[in-house]
């Protein structure tokens, strides 16, 4: 009953009853969802999710990555905080999100805040402690779970464990050991008299002594082999998860021992153990940018997400079929890639979750790499949104926003509308960026949107939870010219998707599939998906979801 309330409720939202609730003020007027014309779940669909037992409320989710600098000012000043993110809520509701990942929120030198002075504060730029917990205590309410960004690999170089240490060493005499009962801190992070012995040897100057920073001179590489140092972070996890956050984004992760697997897998290992102690169920994705056979690897370790970034990124397989598009070859590659991704993850972590995502804050814009075409951009948002386990969509993707260039080009300000209200200031040493598809303000109201389609989406993968439980095999019968056929299957439930990777229209027979409906349909170019008989008219670049049963 739970389940077809909420698809029923999925459809009202989609057909303009907002999910705003009377908890907060946005600063930012967005104004009511327009009506969306047509219904992107059919009747057959809805009379089917009725019989569905409750809905999944676990950590398979649809998560939204937040800069909080770039997301919404609430007091004026030009940058994000935490008010003016709490103030949006109601409008990431309104989307369909479930989770929110928050890039650094503690204090730090830097306006990315990668390199922290403090793991139990909020920096003052974002606001205070208070905002944190009534964000926390709105996102509740309104069943969105919180991760944060947990940087361990590194601290700031402004963090007082690495000054008491430095600090410590200048007062040493040449060639005295250091001694751990007068300075624990030194043990904290990797120092030595020898630059050779040490990746990336930063000076302490004044000193003969050295340490290892490869990000930057202001991230001092933490000594994660060291018992004292896994007790704080074992101690800020359960911080942090005290308060009611379900998680944490693992920065790094291939970066604790560079280069060596085998010891990443183990600081993995004990990092969701750490987690799963504090809460059974703590969400823990760990960032591990590296090959499909690499990323597999670390799936050893049992944590339950990483980023899949075979899929994405602008080398990834969306992007690349996405570049194949009206190519058979490349289309048909689609779906079995799915397949070998999921057997592989499964074959080293039977509990994976994957994380899919288009891009983050690190890598160029999707409307970058999908050439501005919006069609291109849509079916990428839907390749993603229908991918199994937890989705990741980074903040302003679901408007097509643009983002290339350094790294602050690719964190400017969501793009709210063009009055300026509620919109953030560009990050240091960032360009303009011209976004190419119109602000939330011009796309809420236009049915054809990305924004509009990124819900429907969205939509449809809540109300099939085959779509985002389900194990996903080619299905080879449908796999053929442009159309991409992957099939779900989640305990007796089972659903289709097909998608058409062309510009032009492709047609589907689906005689061998007589028992089966037309549930839900994405339509990137305005033409309707229709089911002729047994002919299925796929539209340029559009998508059907089918489900067993008349
Ligand atoms: C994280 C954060 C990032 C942050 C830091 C530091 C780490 O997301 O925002 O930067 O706290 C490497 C690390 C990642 C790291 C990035 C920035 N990201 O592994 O953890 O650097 C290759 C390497 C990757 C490498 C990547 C980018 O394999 O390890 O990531 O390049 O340098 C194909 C290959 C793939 C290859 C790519 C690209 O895809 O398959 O292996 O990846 O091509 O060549 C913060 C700030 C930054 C600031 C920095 C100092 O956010 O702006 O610059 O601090």
């Amino acid at each position: 009953m739970k389940r077809i309330l909420s698809a029923i409720l999925c459809l009202l939202l989609l057909a303009g009853c907002s999910g705003k609730t009377d908890s907060n003020t946005a600063p930012v007027s967005t104004g009511a969802a327009k009506p969306s014309e047509g219904a992107v779940l059919t009747e057959a669909a809805l009379t089917r999710i009725a019989t569905l037992g409750e809905s999944p409320d676990d950590n398979y989710r649809v998560w939204y990555e937040v800069f909080v600098y770039s997301f919404c000012d609430s007091d004026g000043d030009g940058i994000g905080d935490l008010n003016g993110l709490r103030g949006q809520l109601p409008y990431l509701q309104e989307l369909g999100v479930t989770g929110l990942w928050l890039m650094p929120i503690h204090p730090s030198t830097t306006y990315h805040k990668y390199n922290v002075s403090d793991y139990y504060a909020i920096d003052p730029q974002y606001g205070t402690m208070a905002d944190f917990d009534a964000l926390l205590a709105d996102c509740e309410r309104l069943g969105i779970r919180v991760i944060l960004d947990l940087v361990v690999n590194h601290t700031g170089s402004e963090h007082p464990w690495f000054k008491t240490a430095v600090q410590y060493l200048k007062t040493l005499p040449a060639g005295a050991a250091p001694n751990p009962e007068e300075c624990p801190y030194v043990d904290y992070y990797s120092f030595s008299t020898d630059a050779t012995a040490i990746r990336a040897p930063k000076e302490v100057t004044g000193t003969d002594w050295w340490y290892e920073a490869p990000f930057s001179y202001d991230m001092p590489d933490l000594n994660l082999d060291n018992p004292a140092v896994r007790k704080e972070v074992e101690n800020i996890m359960a911080f942090w998860m005290d308060k009611g956050v379900a998680g944490f984004r693992l920065d790094a992760a291939k970066e604790f021992h560079t280069g060596n697997t085998t010891k990443n897998v183990e600081v993995l290992s004990w990092l969701q153990q750490a987690a799963t102690a504090i809460d059974p169920e703590a969400y823990m994705v760990a960032e591990v940018w590296d090959t499909f056979a690499n990323v597999t690897a670390y799936y050893e370790s049992g944590i339950t997400s990483i980023f899949n970034y075979p899929f994405g990124n602008s080398d990834g397989k969306i992007t690349a079929v996405l570049r194949g598009a009206g190519n058979p070859s490349v289309v048909t590659t689609y779906a079995t890639a799915l397949e070998k991704a999921d057997k592989a993850y499964l074959g080293k972590n039977p509990d994976y979750i994957d994380a899919p995502f288009l891009s983050n804050h690190d890598v160029g814009r999707i409307a970058g790499f999908a050439q501005r075409n919006e069609q291109k951009v849509k079916l990428a948002g839907a390749m993603n949104i229908l991918m199994s386990g937890s989705v990741f969509i980074y903040y302003g993707e679901e408007l097509g926003m643009a983002g290339s260039g350094n790294d602050p080009s690719k964190r400017v300000a969501m793009y709210w509308n063009d009055s300026g209200e509620g919109m953030t200031r560009l990050p240091p040493d960032a360009t303009e960026q011209a976004h190419p598809f119109g602000s939330l303000a011009a796309q809420r109201d236009d049915d054809s949107s990305i924004y509009n389609y990124y819900r429907q989406a969205i939509a449809i993968r809540k109300a099939l939870p085959a779509i985002s439980h389900g194990r996903t095999t080619a299905e080879t019968a449908l796999n053929t010219g442009c159309v991409s056929a992957q099939r779900k299957t989640w305990g007796d439930e089972t659903c289709i998707i097909l998608m058409n990777i062309s510009p032009d229209q492709a047609l589907a027979d689906l005689s061998a599939y007589a028992d089966w409906t037309l549930a839900a349909s994405l339509s990137a170019d305005g033409n309707a998906i229709t089911l002729d008989g047994t002919t299925l008219h796929l539209p340029a670049y559009g998508v059907a979801v089918l489900i067993p049963g008349r």
